[in-house]
């Protein structure tokens, strides 16, 4: 199946599985609860819920059993995004191509909607149906970890901060990059796995697969704010360069950038081909993550 197709049906599906495993907007008490519908349904590519269900069906995991999963996950994401875009962090009024959150709900309402889709996250992972009470866990372990503060997103986005301003080497770079953005993205790989049974060499191949794939998408996100436009990356371009962040591209150049994206890309492609043939999708989405344009 071409992937664009593979892509777009998994979207439709997560979508129809986050509406309901929400709660709905009328329920008590009910701006909190339109909030995390605002921010969750503003749009979004869902990469990680589709890796989710990729890494999973690659290894025979059932796409019934993964679709909470890879909707967990993606409410986990968007938390961070609504954190990531509060005036003391990134200050930003634009996400997903609408007002972001707190702009829409003001700031504490946003921040309360990023601490209650984390533990919606969590109470639907304690519920994952299909899958043993030791998987579950094995599961909440790799959200928690790659979510935190070592080498983690929250561990990253410190460092991240604390960098901005600064002469930062290559080493604090990818240091970022792997915890701010690759964590979670591997741990989509390695969660689907684990809810699809993978054994230790489907296993290591998978969290290989991610890791490529985590750098590459952090590598492609700087060079399209450079790039790219706020209009087509429904965030404001040029932020990073503002905000004087520690970048790809203004470390080796835009060039050079994408060529570190593309081999990336390649060991992951060669990774996930180990697999075997119901790794295919898998292929595509490495392809994706490095000529995506938004
Ligand atoms: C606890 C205060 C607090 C914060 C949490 C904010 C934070 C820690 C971490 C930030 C993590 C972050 C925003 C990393 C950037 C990752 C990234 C490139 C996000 C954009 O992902 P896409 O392009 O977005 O997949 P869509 O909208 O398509 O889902």
């Amino acid at each position: 199946m071409e992937i664009e197709k593979y892509m777009a049906e998994a979207k439709q599906q997560v979508d129809c599985c986050l509406d309901e495993l929400l709660a709905k907007e009328a329920q008590e008490p009910p701006t909190i609860h339109r909030a995390m519908r605002y921010s969750v349904f503003a749009g979004g590519k869902r990469v990680r819920p589709i890796l989710v269900l990729a890494a999973g069906e690659s290894v025979g995991g059932a796409r019934r059993v993964l679709l909470p999963l890879a909707c967990a996950i993606e409410m986990i994401h968007t938390y961070s995004l609504i954190h990531d875009d509060l005036p003391a962090l990134d200050n930003d009024d634009l996400r997903r191509g609408v007002p972001t959150c707190h702009k829409v709900f003001g700031e504490a309402m946003a921040i309360l909607a990023g601490d209650s889709l984390m533990t919606r996250c969590y109470q639907i992972l304690t519920e994952l149906p299909d899958v043993s009470g030791a998987t579950r866990l094995a599961i909440v372990r790799e959200i928690s970890y790659a979510t935190g503060t070592i080498d983690g997103m929250i561990g990253g986005q410190v460092v991240d901060l604390e960098s901005e301003g600064k002469d930062i080497g290559p080493e604090t770079l990818e240091y970022i990059h792997r915890a701010k953005t690759g964590a979670l993205l591997a741990a989509c790989a390695r969660c689907g796995g684990l809810a699809g049974a993978a054994d230790t060499r489907q296993m290591e191949a998978l969290s290989a697969y991610g890791r490529s794939i985590g750098l590459a998408f952090q590598i492609v996100d700087d060079i399209l704010d450079v790039t790219s436009s706020t209009k087509d990356l429904g965030k404001t371009a040029g932020k990073d360069q503002k905000m004087k962040k520690a970048t790809y591209p203004a470390l080796y150049g835009v060039e050079a950038s994408r060529r570190k994206a593309r081999e990336l890309t390649n060991a992951a492609i060669e990774t996930a081909r180990e697999i075997g043939p119901r790794a295919e999708p898998l292929l595509g989405i490495a392809q994706f993550i490095l000529r995506r344009t938004a």
